[in-house]
């Protein structure tokens, strides 16, 4: 009898434990060190998407606006590359983690493979040149910052 009280006891914990931890959310969006993987919430367009509760923008690139001539295909692109419900990793960039919208700005790797990169070797992104001097991610070889 005393064992079958603290089972219950104990299952009533952990259901409490379950329950409560559905209402802390996993990802501070406002932190500047994030490295996570997370769930595809949404896809915005080819260069932004949401992730665990996260806006992020994809530093040092640039893929068409809506209304502008690719956006479709860019937006589309990234739906496919990074399907919303799959699990990605998101490796925010920490020389300039948020931009002036309050969105992250993250590097996405889905299914093994850099979104930033694929965006641009398929020709739906341009490099943002601007931002060479201020990114972590200037340094790498598809950037092509010097
Ligand atoms: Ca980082």
């Amino acid at each position: 009898m005393g064992a079958l009280i603290g089972f219950a006891i104990a299952g009533g914990i952990i259901i409490l434990i379950i329950a409560a931890s559905a209402f802390i959310p996993r990802v501070d969006c406002s932190d500047t060190f994030l490295y996570y993987e997370g769930k595809v919430e949404f896809i915005f367009d080819g260069d932004t998407i949401q992730v665990e509760g996260c806006k992020i923008r994809l530093p040092l690139v640039d893929t068409p606006e809506k209304g502008e001539p690719g956006y479709e295909e860019a937006t589309n692109f990234t739906a496919s590359l990074c399907q919303k419900g799959s699990t990605v990793l998101v490796d925010q960039d920490n020389l300039q983690p948020h931009d002036k919208y309050h969105r992250i700005l993250a590097k996405v790797i889905c299914s093994d493979k850099d979104l930033s990169v694929e965006l641009v070797k398929s020709g739906h992104a341009k490099i943002s040149k601007q931002y060479c001097d201020t990114s972590e991610f200037a340094d790498e070889s598809w950037t092509g910052c010097e």
